[in-house]
């Protein structure tokens, strides 16, 4: 979908709706009011695309292992972003994923071993452990320089965003919804902010925990 959208309308940005001027914050609740955190707020321009622009998440990008879990339990990074696997546990894992945007796997590593993955393709990956059923987490590959994760507050910050019509995003690995995203059309100028309810699923009965 978000590589479909790039190539559709792969094509300049216009000057004037390129000035950087808007910060936006967007918080993330529950149906019934609660934050939710670990969601990814995204930014893409209604028309065109951004210009060729500094990605703004900069690494390391870190998925390490440890108490039987993975830390965090998203992660968000930017196309081709290399992310390092460190096992700080004392039995080994296997991780892997089946994810179209990323089919790897991790063989049996141990105590204080670090592997390597570049993620070349926008989308989400989900990994799991073979080793242990209850690990879970999620890489959110992105590709747009404006995306963000939410705090324990359910709260994003996004600054010095261009003015611009915009379709902010957001996904949520329990969301239910059509590729676990909601999106809305937002004019940005200024100071914006937006609430959004998420409709989650349960999380799974045997996960370990969302890690931070
Ligand atoms: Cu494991």
């Amino acid at each position: 979908m978000k590589q479909l959208f790039s190539v559709v309308f792969a094509g300049a940005c216009l000057v004037a709706t390129c000035a950087k001027a808007a910060d936006l914050s967007v918080d993330l609740r529950t149906t019934d009011g609660r934050p939710v955190r670990d969601g990814v707020v995204t930014i893409y321009p209604q028309t065109g695309t951004w210009p060729t622009s500094t990605p703004r998440l900069t690494g390391p990008f870190l998925m390490r292992q440890e108490g039987i879990q993975f830390h965090p339990f998203v992660l968000l990074a930017p196309v081709g972003a290399t992310v390092v696997f460190p096992n700080l546990d004392k039995v080994r894992h296997h991780v892997y994923s089946f994810s179209a945007a990323k089919r790897f796997e991790l063989k049996l590593f141990g105590h204080e071993d670090t592997r390597t993955v570049v993620f070349d393709k926008a989308g989400v990956v989900a990994l799991g452990c073979n080793i242990h059923d209850r690990m879970l987490a999620y890489i959110d590959v992105v590709d747009t320089p404006y995306a963000a994760k939410s705090d324990e507050k359910g709260r994003v910050e996004l600054k010095s965003l261009p003015d611009a019509a915009v379709i902010v995003k957001v996904w949520h690995p329990f969301l239910k919804a059509v590729l676990q995203t909601i999106s809305r059309p937002v004019s940005l100028k200024g100071a914006a902010h937006e609430v959004f309810a998420l409709d989650l699923k349960d999380p799974p009965a045997n996960m370990s925990g969302m890690g931070g």
